[in-house]
């Protein structure tokens, strides 16, 4: 994470290497001229026992001798707390072209203490792994063991906070703690390596952006120690690092043991800003000053981590987060087309999306830097919908699935398009002799324009800022291309014919030209295209997306087998569902998902969501005459084009009612306040030494709350002194994250609330926020101070003090920076000097089912009342809006049921809304999970979204609220609602957490 990414500006350069043809080193050479048949798509990897071999060379990786062009996107298993639903997104995305998924496990959400390793329930990394080997997809596994990914300390645990030695360093305090995670990990991963034929791991990724120690002799012992510690723990797939940006970093060679050789990729990393002419990274390009893929020209382009969106950060003050329908609007379907097909032309044959699911920071998980939404802006949003921005990803994902010449692509010679405000690259397969031309427009404006240089004469339009692939001299099929000015898409035999599809954006005209020696009889299966054939030529227009699917069939020109061309705009698009069974590959066209589909006899079943009804159309292996959808049998007919076509229209989804939410009963929660308040049983804060990079304030005890084992959510203080009566003042030094507070009570009083300042842009202190929260004893205060107690004649007093430390910081310079303190820091006063005892409570021992993150130390969380079979009955009944003007915790409790129907899968969201001015925040909490915070006055998030499995969508949920008001304004809650954020009829069966 990095909040200026002006380094990256200075690095985009523009290449124009002229790269020769050339076909060296190919298996088959082919006559350029004459296209090579393409063979079937690569096999869907599974765990299907049998052993695998991946290598790679410079052009793209090499499993089973068959070239593979990996089109990942990132999801985080830790950020979906419903192990059910990974299916959900892992079947989703690989619908959608996606061929693998990059995943970083992050060491704080399976470590509560040194020496515990939990990988149970939310954290079962082997179900994922399960499930993504039983969806088809590749895994790319990053377990750290620093990740960064905008989570806690970086993904560090806790408890390291409160160890000897400097992290990220070859320190042996370090590493030791590093073989704890890295072997409880590796057992994991080990049995699911895609070499082994048990599992789809495919390769593997140590540490993140490591760049602060490179050159120096202790920063290449720590990367090459992790390199010899995961291969001794028999993780034999290739290993990568993550480059930050294009600095040439842990290139082969890099560590300077050799050790690595021959098995390790180099990766960098690439978030471009949505206004800037896309770099030239990969092996074609010069990619900046040392590095791009040219910093390592044996090993192929690999951008482990392309922007896919960009996290936001808190509201108010220069963050300024907007909400991530900001994201997804200023990184939009054109920015990926734009970014990644530049990538894809620049030689980038791996290539992982982050994120494509974002997900939710849910608990004590997100770093400073953002709030509990991680949505991202992504192609799915964090509710799991598909978004529009899928289409792009779907049309190049499907395309270099079906389309394997573009997994051998060289730099062809230079065209230039008529209108130069069209850059052009050429690329060519040289086995195939398959031609590509990435055609981009930096401009604000359309522009259409012939490609002279190419033979296209016809012009290819080029909306403003956006880009597209075109091709020429491509095999599909019995048939060659000649060119098409929209982007292939799908290219397949299904039963007796073959199939081709173009995409592209609705109301442009399509134009695709096929060699057809004799005179065709092509037959128009829909109202739009039309053709003429001319010298050996056909030639197809269609206006795209002008009533859904535009079908011509192409036969009588000598081939025995007709061949079906398909138009589709991108919404039409991302209802095409391409899918390989063993008896060959289908096309589905119509519903919302194709999750599965299953051929038995002569009937396909098939399963999937709709959101709406919708038609149903199965082009399939010869001898399919029924069709099954979600178990039913869907009447149909042959169609002209040769497909089974529903004869009525699947049903849409009915959308469940979402019940009010009311029956609110409500608790006071900060009894620690209170001068008489047992605390015998919290810890005493005594310590004179510290591991923390804070410095211990003299004459001080150590206050920090790691160092204490409280490393999440909230903690108390309570420091108690006898006499010392006379005191004006006291001023209490604190550090958090960001967003962090403070509140301190006087022997019951309040004092104030002191809310941390978010410090200026300067970068520097933003590890180590601190700030000092002063208060002046009010007269009155001091009268019943000094008053308290004459009885005894020792007056007792006490101090409590609430802090919300929020999170520790990322340590991404490797500055061990995560170990800052959080919690006080000094207190110190004004017109006496006590000697205080202090106290110290956070959070009880980690709850066992829901992780080490889910709570922190509110009364409340200590005693159990955010958990569903807390009794709530004693509580005052309380009706929302609330308005209290006062300083402290206050809880509301309330049950709702919900009855969404079986086959329904309904994604529902708590929105929490108020008054802006009012000082207040919420931590919610779900059937006792923390599903995050909101904080009134800061925003921007107001919607949180409930994942199905942790939410009952049939049966009892119980919602806890716990408020921390300032006492500076009326405190709500105000609006809180549930809301629907997506509806579909299908989904996955989910399992309750
Ligand atoms: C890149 C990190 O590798 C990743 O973990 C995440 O933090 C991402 O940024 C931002 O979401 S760092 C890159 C922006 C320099």
């Amino acid at each position: 994470m990095e909040l200026s990414r002006r380094t990256f500006h200075a690095l985009a350069g523009t290449a124009a290497l002229g790269f020769a043809l050339t076909g060296s080193g190919s298996p088959t050479s082919a006559n350029p001229s004459r296209p090579a048949p393409t063979g079937p798509p690569p096999p869907v990897p599974s765990a299907d026992g049998r052993p695998h071999e991946i290598g790679f060379d410079h052009h793209s990786l090499i499993v089973d001798g068959r070239r593979l062009v990996l089109w990942s996107g990132e999801m985080h298993p830790f950020r979906l707390p419903s192990p059910s639903l990974w299916r959900d997104v892992l079947e989703k995305m690989r619908a959608h072209g996606y061929n693998a998924v990059s995943a970083y496990v992050a060491w704080n959400h399976h470590s509560p203490a040194p020496g515990r390793y939990d990988f149970t329930g939310v954290r079962d990394l082997d179900l994922f792994l399960r499930t993504a080997a039983e969806t088809g997809m590749y895994v790319i596994l990053r377990p750290g063991p620093y990740i960064n990914a905008e989570v806690d300390a970086g993904g560090f645990p806790g408890w390291l906070t409160a160890t000897e030695g400097r992290a990220r360093t070859s320190d042996p305090t370090y590493l030791r703690y590093v073989d704890e995670w890295l072997t409880a990990v590796n057992a994991i991963v080990a049995k699911r390596l895609f070499t082994r034929g048990t599992g789809t791991v495919l390769l593997y990724q140590i540490e993140n952006e490591y760049d602060a120690h490179v050159d120096e002799p202790s920063g290449r012992a720590y990367m090459s120690y992790l390199y010899e510690k995961v291969r001794a723990d028999g993780i034999d797939v290739p290993l990568f690092h993550n480059d930050k940006g294009r600095n040439g970093h842990w290139a082969p060679g890099s560590f300077g043991t050799g050790g690595e050789k021959g098995r390790w990729l180099y990766g960098f990393d690439g978030y471009p800003e949505p206004d800037e002419v896309p770099p030239d990274w990969g092996s074609f390009g010069t990619g900046g000053r040392k590095g791009g893929a040219t910093a390592s020209p044996k090993t192929p382009g690999f951008v482990p981590e392309s922007g896919g969106g960009w996290f936001d950060p808190w509201g108010g003050s220069w963050f300024d987060g907007k909400g991530y329908a900001e994201a997804r609007r200023t990184r939009d379907a054109a920015y990926e087309r734009r970014f990644y097909l530049t990538n894809l032309a620049n030689g980038i044959t791996l290539h992982n999306v982050y994120m494509t699911y974002g997900g939710t920071s849910w608990g004590w998980l997100p770093a400073p830097a953002v709030y509990t939404s991680y949505d991202y802006g992504a192609a799915f949003d964090e509710a799991r919908n598909a978004t529009p921005k899928l289409a792009p990803m779907h049309q190049i994902g499907q395309l270099l699935r079906f389309v394997p010449d573009l997994a051998r692509l060289n730099r062809g010679k230079s065209v230039r398009a008529a209108d130069e405000r069209i850059k052009v690259y050429h690329l060519a397969n040289p086995d195939t002799g398959a031609r590509f031309y990435v055609l981009r427009n930096d401009t604000g404006e359309a522009v259409s324009s012939p490609l002279p240089d190419a033979g296209i004469d016809v012009p290819v339009t080029v909306p403003a800022r956006d880009a597209k692939l075109i091709a020429a001299n491509l095999r599909l099929g019995r048939r060659t291309l000649v060119h098409s000015t929209v982007q292939p898409m799908v290219s397949l035999t299904a039963g007796r014919q073959d199939i081709a599809v173009f995409a592209g954006r609705r109301g442009e005209m399509a134009q695709v030209v096929l060699e057809c020696a004799d005179e065709p009889t092509p037959m128009r299966l829909d109202a739009e295209p039309a053709w003429s054939w001319n010298l050996g030529k056909l030639n197809i227009t269609a206006p795209l997306g002008a009533g859904g699917l535009s079908r011509v069939r192409v036969e009588g020109d000598g081939v025995d087998t007709p061949m079906l061309v398909l138009f589709a705009d991108d919404a039409t698009a991302l209802r095409l569902w391409p899918h390989e069974t063993p008896s060959g590959p289908l096309l589905v066209y119509g519903p919302a998902l194709l999750r599965s589909a299953e051929l038995r006899g002569s009937t396909v079943h098939l399963t999937g969501d709709t959101t709406g009804a919708t038609g149903l159309e199965v082009w399939g292996p010869r001898g399919i005459t029924h069709v099954t959808w979600n178990g039913r049998p869907v009447p149909s007919r042959i169609s002209a084009s040769g497909s089974l076509l529903a004869l009525r229209p699947l049903p849409g989804v009915t959308r469940p009612a979402l019940p009010a939410l009311d029956g609110w009963r409500r608790r006071s929660g900060n009894p620690e306040a209170e001068p008489d308040f047992d605390d015998s049983d919290w810890t005493t804060a005594d310590k004179e030494t510290t591991f923390s990079t804070t410095p211990v304030p003299d004459g001080q005890p150590v206050l920090f709350a790691d160092d204490y084992g409280f490393h999440y959510g909230d903690v108390w203080y309570r420091g108690e002194w006898t006499g010392e009566d006379g005191i004006e003042s006291l001023s209490l030094a604190y550090s958090t994250g960001t967003q962090g507070l403070l509140m301190a009570w006087l022997d019951g009083e309040p004092l104030g609330t002191h809310r941390m300042p978010v410090p200026g842009k300067d970068r520097a202190r933003q590890g180590t926020w601190t700030a000092k929260a002063a208060f002046d004893l009010p007269e009155e205060l001091r009268k019943k101070f000094r008053a308290e107690r004459p009885e005894t004649g020792r007056r007792r007093h006490v101090l409590s003090v609430l802090v919300r430390r929020m999170q520790h910081d990322m340590d991404g310079e490797a500055l061990g920076t995560h170990k800052a303190a959080r919690g006080l820091t000094a207190v110190t006063f004004a017109g006496g000097s006590p000697e205080v005892k202090w106290r110290i409570q956070g959070a009880a021992t980690p709850d066992p089912v829901r992780g080490p993150m889910n709570n922190g130390g509110l009364h409340g969380e200590r005693e159990g009342w955010h958990l569903p079979e807390y009794d709530d009955k004693d509580w005052k009944d309380a009706q929302l809006p609330r308005a209290d003007r006062r300083q402290g915790v206050t809880w509301y409790r309330t049950d709702f049921r919900l009855d969404v129907a079986p086959g329904v899968d309904a994604s529902v969201g708590l929105v929490l809304d108020d008054d802006p001015g009012r000082a207040y925040r919420v931590q919610i909490f779900l059937n006792g999970w923390n599903m995050g915070q909101y904080i009134n006055d800061v925003g921007p998030q107001h919607t949180f979204v409930l994942p199905n499995g942790i939410l009952r969508t049939r049966g009892a949920n119980t919602l806890a609220l716990a408020v921390l008001s300032d006492g500076t304004t009326p405190s709500g809650p105000r609006d809180v609602r549930l809301a629907l954020l997506g509806a579909a009829a299908g989904g996955v069966p989910v399992t309750a957490v």
